[in-house]
Order: C-alpha cells, then structure tokens, then sequence
C-alpha cells in the first residue's frame, strides 16, 4: 500500500472497477467510473451513517425532523466527495488517469424533485444540519418522476416527463422492512368506552404502503451523516400475494396496484391550476402519515419518557402548508392510537409542530374543499372540524375584540379548509423567510393571527450552504480567497468579512478578475456547445435564473433587452459595452403567460443574435433545462444578479444570495432578502431601483396606477408595445397581442411599466460603473465579502436555537 492519497485512491478505484465492473479502468466509460467512485463514497460513508444513528440512540438528544414534499438535491457525488474529504484527491486522480473529471460528475441525473426555492432549500437546510453536527433528518416522497424537463421547441416551451430513475441510483437504500400501512377513504366507527370516553375504529379503508428509500446526508469534514428519508407508495404485500394470476379478480388487482403507486408517481409543478386535485392530497397525507407514524414509533422504540415529553425530544418542521395534515394525524395517533385526551394530545402537538411559510401569493395559499377531505380522510376532516369549532369558540370568548374576524380566520369556511389557518393554529412557531416577508406576514397577509398570537411569529431569512454553492461550483474562487484569508471561512461562512480587507488589493482584483473571466470562457463554450450561439466573453454577463412568473417579471428585463435593441438601431454608432444577457427558466405547463414571455425572449434572441448591426453589441441567450446543474454553471460566471420582482412579492429569494457569493452585483427592488443585501452591502455596492413595497402595497389598495397612461406618455415603451401588437417579434401578426392586451388592459398588475424607466435608468449607471474594472471588482469582492451571513449554517442556527432548541451532537 501506498500513502500518497492520490495513488491509493487511483489503487482503489483500479481494483473496484474490476470487481464492481468487470473492466480495467484504462477501458472504463464515465458511468462505469461515476458508479465506482459512488461506491467508495458509498464504502466511506455509510460506516459514519450506522454511528450517528447509535449515537443519537445512546445520547438521545431532541430532534428534528424536516418535513417537505420537496426536496431539490440536484447531484450528490461532488458534493458528497467534498464533505468527506475526497473530492480533490479523486478529482487528482481521474486527471492523471487521463479522464475529465467534469464529464465523470455529469453522469448523475440530477434528483429534480422539487420546483425551485422552497425544494433547493430543503436541501440546503439538510447540508447545514449535518455539517454543524446537528440532530436533523428530511421526509420527503420518492417521486417516480421529478419536475419535468424543459424543451425549447421553436421558441416554445415543451415538457418532457422527467424519468430520473432509469439507471440505478446509488445514494438510496430501500428498507422495505421499515414500511408504513397509510389508509385513505373507509368509514370511522365511533363507540363508547367503559370509562365513557369515545373509541374511534376506522373499517373498509383503502391501504396504502410507504416504503422508505434513505439517502445519507453526509456532513462537512465531521463524520456526521444525518438521513433523507423518501417514501415510495406500493400496494400492501398480502394483497400482491393475494391476488395471484390464478385469481378471477387480478387485472382489477392490478388497476388499484397501478392507482396506489401514482401516489408517489410525480411531483406536481408549481401551478395554480393544480388547485384542488386529489391525487396531490393523496401525496401530502401520505408523506405526513408516513413521516409521523416513523417519528412516534421510533420515539417508543428507543425511549425516553412517555409520550408526554415527546415534544422534548422532537420538533417537526413544516415546509410550507403542504405537510400541515400533520397537525390532525399527530391528534389522531395520539388519541386514537395513544389514548391521550384531546387536550394532552393538543398540547403535545402544538408544541412539537412548526411552520414556515414562503409565499404571500393568494393563489399559491392552499386550500381543500372539504367534501374531498372528508371523502379522502375522514377521521382526519373529524379532527380539524373539531379543532376548527375549538378554535373558534375560543376567539368569541377569550378574544371578544376579534369576534367579527372569525369568519377570516376560521380554518373551515366557505366549504374549504384553509391550510395555513390550520399550519397556523396547530404550531407553535410561524416564520417567514426574510426580514419584510415576516412583516408583511404579520401586518397584512396574517395581521389577525399575529394579534392572536403575537410570540408565534418570527423571521428566519433564507441561506445557502456556501459548500456547494462557492467551494465546489467556483474552486478558482474559493482558492483565491483561501490564498488572501485563510481556510477557515469555509467552517465559518462569516469569516469572508475578512475579505474587505483586500477589497482594493490591486494584484488580488487582477486574479478575481481572471477567475471570472475563466469562468466566463467556461459558460462561453457551453452556450455555443449547447445552442450554437456565440457569445463575447469580454462581455456583461447579465444573468437571470429562476422559475418563470409573473411577478418575478422577466417580461422587464427583455424589455430592456428590446428598448437596447430599437436604440441600437436607430443610432448604430452609439457606444455600448458589449453584454450577453443570458436567461434560465421554467414555465408551469399550463401557466399560458408565462409560456408567451418564454417565447418572446427566445424570438427576441433570434433576431438581435442575427442582426449585423447589434449582435457584436448585444446577445441573448435561453438555456433550456434550468435545474440545480445548470445553475452551478452560470451563477460562477455572472456579472450581474437580475432580482427584480414587483416589491412585496418575492418572500426572499436565494438565487441572489448564490450569484453575490460569486461575485455578481445585484440589480434588484427592494424585496424579499435584497434589502438586507442592501443593508450589508451598502448603497454603492448594489443597483436598487423601481417601487418598494409600502408604494406598491398602495397602489393595490387605493388604485392610482394606469398602464394606459404610461403607455401614452412614455415613447419607449409605446414602441414596444406598438411593436409587439403588430407582431414585430412573432411570426405571424397575431403572436404576441395577448401580451400587448395584457399590460394595458389588464393594467399591467405586476408593474412592469411603472418600473420600466427607472430599470433602463440603473442600467445605463451599471454600464458606467462596469467602465471603471477596478472599481467594479471592488464592489464585487465586497459583495463576497459580505455573502457569509447568507449561508445556510447561519439560518440553520437561529432556527436551531430559536424554534427547534437542538444542540449539536458531540462525539
Ligand atoms: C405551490 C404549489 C401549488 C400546487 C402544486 C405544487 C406547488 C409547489 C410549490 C408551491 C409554492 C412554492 C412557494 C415557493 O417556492 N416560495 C419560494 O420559497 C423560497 C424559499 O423560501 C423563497 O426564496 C422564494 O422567494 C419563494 O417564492
């Protein structure tokens, strides 16, 4: 054996490939080399996973557990060879063994089981959990297929059903004999006992069962894994042996085998239009019924104390309104299971749940009818009439001065139930997640809750785990600042601060500059690989990666692309530093609008990109597909961080948090999390520009804004408007008119207009700044600098200290 790391590794992977793939290594594929490296990940890790599981048996320290209906993880081998130490080693070595490790990491199909924000962070939260040693695990469902994948199709999105489970997935293990039995639909049978307390039986359910796949989740340079833990739906095993091919009933057998496995069959993408489908339902009381039958009976299984204590030793995390059945189904096991009173049982669970909302949106704000929860879940509709009819009765006499709000607040009403009034009443922390959503939260969207429950509310402003997101997506960056700094930033995110230091350092700016042009060459070479088209890399990299919606507004941003384009032509000699503005996003398949914007950016490119006058001046690219891989190829490579969301709308972001760790300088409104960038940063180290919040929330409440007349007014936007009516930018002169009636006789809800004149504005003062490189890369390491207050550590430890009371683990 050698002890240089490298050539044992070389040794190890030499050796595995002939026994896991029958090859010597010099003839091994990509994946046969991405398989064999999961494995020794694989070898390496799950030792340390079978020791924290025994030390948190042994220590018995409270827990939490993470409930979501996404979890967006994206690929794990690089980022789990980094948190177990290996990843420069095997990056080494796949070099010297003349491999390109980067097409080696690109084998893993990304686990695309989420939408975007939310799902991303989940899986920030896990990687923060684990690195800081804390007690801390994800439920989640194994969806058969994650969101769909994104086609551009003459200029047309096209959703292709995403598949990521063809080829197998070396990260999960399935424990079958771990499973659950869920049931759906019956009858409850109600009786009384001798004692003269109700009996609730439940008979002619129909039954599901989850079987739990896990996944490691593999801490930083601490020997701590912590668990994923995904649930799969299958028909329960009596049945499939039951029902062999000899019996008269087997194809119908099959029919049910086939509708019970669809409950884990896809994740449904962000879309109001999903509103009120049952099979969603399905998948949101199997996750939470799963997930908590498996906290109970591991809680009675290694325990401590009765069930009493039990919110001691657990909280429960709620991912937004989508797992809030677990507030009922925690009452029902504990009553009907338990045999707790409802006012023990009530107790417990609402000091065990705690719920975190992430949009202010009325239409993402869940609601069921209740004919369907009470066909679907019929003890569970009993359990939240009963909290509903509790609840209210207690405002009319505790809380006489909000009588008249009871119909607003009830949980039940209008022959819906509203899940965030349930999440709401049912835990014992509500928090937002970044400074002004939690605001808005508690003095509009919630205001009469927060006057009901004033020490419920509180902020938790979003992270990132800067491991992924700055250590293994920008090495040339991160080694920079580890050159200037030191190492220990990467332990302690807050340490970048360290960098102002060097914010003028000459020779230090010459090499960050030179880390983003690399990283620019990079993308460079990618756009063309991937759409043939060819971009400047001296260019501005104007970056804006997000999902496609209204109120994110990439209808303001092509629209300066085209006021550029219409100046341009006009005056062609005018000067202009060259900049490629570059686009990712997904539509929700039945989100017509948004499909149209995707459209025009990609005809609006066709023509800029193919135009003499313009096309060495401007460039506009769409790449199709955005997920958690392609970000990590652009975010390197910004210049320019587009957050410009109608201000009050966007909950917090966190996109923007990734591009400032690397460097990009924020154009953005005062919303969500940028203010508190701003706040950091400094007025002069970001691009603020349009409406804020208190303006905007006006203008919604007393009217006052009229598209039509901006449109009068202001020639430039009359022109692009005029120019999309006649069709300029379609194919035919009918392409384009839905946008064109949108803004002015809809009145342009999300004020895109009112905010077009001070965007092109702040535009024309980013490309002056950006003339003075040193100044811009001033400002740009200290965007860096101060990026560390938005790692995930930093929000994972206020949640810790501050809602979960978890400590870390010492071992
Ligand atoms: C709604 C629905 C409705 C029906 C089916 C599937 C589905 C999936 C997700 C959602 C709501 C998504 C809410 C969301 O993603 N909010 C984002 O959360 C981020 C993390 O807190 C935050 O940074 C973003 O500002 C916020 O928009």
């Amino acid at each position: 054996m050698t002890h240089n790391p490298i050539e044992a590794f070389t040794e190890l992977l030499t050796e595995k490939m002939k026994t896991k793939r029958g090859k010597h290594v010099q003839d091994a594929t990509s994946k046969d080399l991405y398989y064999v490296i999961a494995s020794i990940v694989n070898d390496k890790v799950h030792p340390h996973w079978l020791q924290t599981q025994e030390t948190y048996n042994k220590k018995q320290p409270k827990q939490v557990f993470y409930l979501s209906m996404e979890f967006l993880v994206g690929r794990l081998l690089e980022s789990n060879l980094l948190n177990c130490g290996l990843h420069d080693i095997c990056t080494r070595s796949l070099k010297k063994l003349g491999f390109d490790p980067s097409e080696v990491y690109a084998q893993e199909h990304d686990a695309g089981l989420g939408n975007g924000g939310l799902g991303r962070l989940a899986a920030c939260f896990l990687d923060s959990l684990a690195s800081l040693s804390y007690p801390g695990h994800g439920y989640g469902i194994r969806y058969r297929y994650g969101l769909f994948e994104q086609k551009i199709i003459q200029d047309y999105q096209v959703e292709i059903p995403d598949y990521w489970l063809t080829e197998e997935y070396p990260w999960e293990t399935r424990r079958a004999d771990e499973a659950f039995i869920i049931h759906f639909n019956g009858e409850v049978l109600t009786e009384e006992s001798k004692d003269g307390s109700l009996e609730f039986s439940y008979i002619h359910t129909d039954q599901v069962r989850a079987i739990p796949y896990d996944i490691p989740i593999v801490g930083y340079n601490n020997q701590v894994v912590n668990s994923l833990r995904l649930w799969s739906a299958e028909s329960p095993k009596q049945e499939d042996e039951f029902f062999t091919t000899q019996n008269a009933r087997y194809y119908h057998h099959l029919d049910h085998k086939n509708a019970i496995e669809q409950i884990s069959g896809f994740l449904y993408p962000d879309d109001s239009s999903n509103e009120g489908k049952e099979l969603r339902l399905k998948q949101q009381y199997f996750l939470v019924s799963a997930s908590i039958q498996n906290i109970i009976m591991q809680y009675k299984k290694t325990s401590n104390p009765s069930l009493h204590h039990f919110h001691e030793f657990i909280a429960i995390q709620i991912n937004d309104t989508h797992p809030s059945l677990a507030v009922p189904e925690l009452m029902r096991i504990l009553m009907d299971e338990e045999k707790f009173g409802w006012d023990k049982a009530w107790e417990i669970t609402t000091k065990t749940i705690a719920y975190t909302n992430h949009t202010t949106l009325s239409e993402a704000l869940e609601k069921w009818p209740k004919t369907m929860l009470q066909g679907l879940l019929p003890r569970i509709y009993m359990i939240i009439n009963e909290i509903n009819e509790r609840f209210c009765q207690g405002i009319w006499f505790d809380h006489p001065e909000l009588r008249d709000k009871i119909p607003e607040l009830a949980i039940i009403a209008d022959e819906q139930v509203h899940m965030a009034h349930l999440a709401i009443v049912g835990s014992f922390s509500v928090n937002g997640v970044a400074r002004i959503h939690t605001e808005i939260l508690k003095k509009k969207e919630m205001k009469s809750f927060y006057q009901l429950y004033p020490a419920k509310f509180n902020n938790k402003t979003n992270g990132i785990t800067h491991r992924r997101w700055l250590l293994q997506v920008n090495p040339n960056l991160a080694n920079l600042v580890t050159e200037v700094i030191g190492p220990s930033w990467i332990q302690r995110p807050k340490q970048l601060i360290s960098l102002l230091r060097h914010s003028k350092d000459k020779p230090f700016l010459e090499k960050v500059d030179q880390v983003k042009h690399q990283n620019k060459q990079a993308l460079a070479k990618y756009i063309k690989d991937k759409t043939g088209i060819l971009v400047d890399d001296q260019s501005i990299f104007d970056v804006q990666i997000k999902r496609l919606h209204e109120y994110k507004r990439q209808l303001l941003n092509i629209f300066h692309v085209i006021y550029l384009y219409n100046e341009l032509k006009e005056n062609p000699n005018q000067h202009l530093t060259p900049r490629t503005f570059i686009f990712g996003a997904k539509a929700a398949p039945s989100y017509h609008l948004a499909k149209e914007v995707i459209k025009l950016i990609n005809k609006v490119g066709n023509i800029i990109n193919n135009d003499v006058d313009v096309r060495d001046r401007i460039k506009v690219v769409f790449l199709e597909n955005y997920n958690v891989s392609l970000a990590e190829k652009i975010i390197p490579a910004a210049d320019i961080s587009e957050q410009i969301s109608t201000a009050s709308k966007e909950a917090s972001g966190t996109g923007n948090m990734k591009l400032m760790m690397n460097g990009a300088l924020t154009v953005g409104t005062l919303d969500g999390a940028n203010i508190e960038i701003r706040d950091l940063v400094g007025d002069s180290n970001i691009f603020i520009f349009g409406l804020n919040a208190d303006e905007v929330l006006n203008y919604y409440q007393f009217g006052g804004y009229s598209a039509k007349d901006i449109y009068q007014t202001d020639e430039r936007i009359r022109k692009i408007l005029d120019q999309l009516f006649q069709g300029v930018f379609g194919s035919n002169d009918l392409e384009f008119k839905d946008l064109y009636y949108h803004m002015l006789y809809h009145n342009d809800p999300y004020f895109v207009l009112k905010d077009f004149d001070s965007y092109i504005d702040t535009h024309e003062f980013i490309e002056q700044s950006y003339r003075d490189k040193t100044n811009w890369l001033t400002k740009s390491v200290t965007n860096i600098a101060y990026s560390g207050k938005f790692s995930s550590d930093r929000t994972i430890q206020e949640y810790a200290s501050e809602i979960w009371n978890i400590r870390p683990i010492k071992r």
